[in-house]
């Protein structure tokens, strides 16, 4: 059954995660940000190893030019649109999608609900957003993730974990801090795919 399944992540956060799945599932990773494909291949559409089934693609190139869309949501949303075809066919032949990332950069805000809506609303498949959701340590970010969470309940199936300010102390570095939280959406992660295959 896991033949009929992609991962994709979404932008910073979705792509780091899922580099770290170790899975024979198909990956895409998927970011507005050019850097994309510098890190999880070796160009455009090549596989990132040779025992990985994974392809990264970069979106909306023609809109959002050299940068990401840089906290931008509507942004995303339009890089997704100007980059349909190429996603949908990345999509062709799989049943379930499952969509990882964590909300609160304009990418996985935007990029997620617009991918939502298209693969469940247009594809009619099955589609589950497995995502971190911001502490209220990051102010605007947790309050926007919080707006796109509700909206992308109405949408598909979401399982989601509430990063904790309580996970860190003053001697942690940002990244090892969010490390921590690679790891509470990867433990959700297998859950999710361990309970569909
Ligand atoms: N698990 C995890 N979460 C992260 C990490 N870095 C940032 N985040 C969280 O993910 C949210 C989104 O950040 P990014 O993934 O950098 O944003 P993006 O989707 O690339 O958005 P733009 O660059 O604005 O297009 C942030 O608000 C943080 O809560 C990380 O290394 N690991
Ligand atoms: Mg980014």
């Amino acid at each position: 059954m896991s033949q009929n399944t992609i991962l994709i992540g979404i932008g910073y956060a979705g792509c780091k995660i899922l580099d770290k799945v170790k899975t024979g599932i198909t990956k895409l990773y998927l970011d507005t940000d050019p850097e994309v494909e510098k890190k999880y291949s070796g160009g455009a559409n090549e596989k990132v190893s040779s025992s990985e089934n994974a392809r990264t693609m970069r979106i909306g190139e023609k809109i959002c030019g050299k940068y990401s869309a840089m906290c931008d949501a509507g942004l995303a949303e339009k890089a997704v649109k100007e980059s349909k075809p190429e996603i949908l066919k990345e999509l062709e032949g799989f049943n379930r999608i499952i969509l990882v990332t964590s909300l609160g950069g304009g990418t996985s805000n935007g990029a997620t609900k617009k991918l939502a809506k298209i693969c469940k609303g247009l594809l009619k498949k099955e589609v589950i957003v497995v995502t971190g959701l911001p502490s209220e340590l990051e102010g605007h970010r947790a309050a926007a993730a919080q707006y796109v969470f509700q909206s992308l309940q109405t949408i598909c199936e979401v399982k989601y974990v509430q990063y904790d300010s309580s996970w860190v102390n003053k001697k942690m570095s940002v990244l090892e801090a969010f490390n921590i939280c690679d790891e509470k959406v990867l433990q959700l992660l297998d859950l999710v795919i361990k309970s569909r295959v």
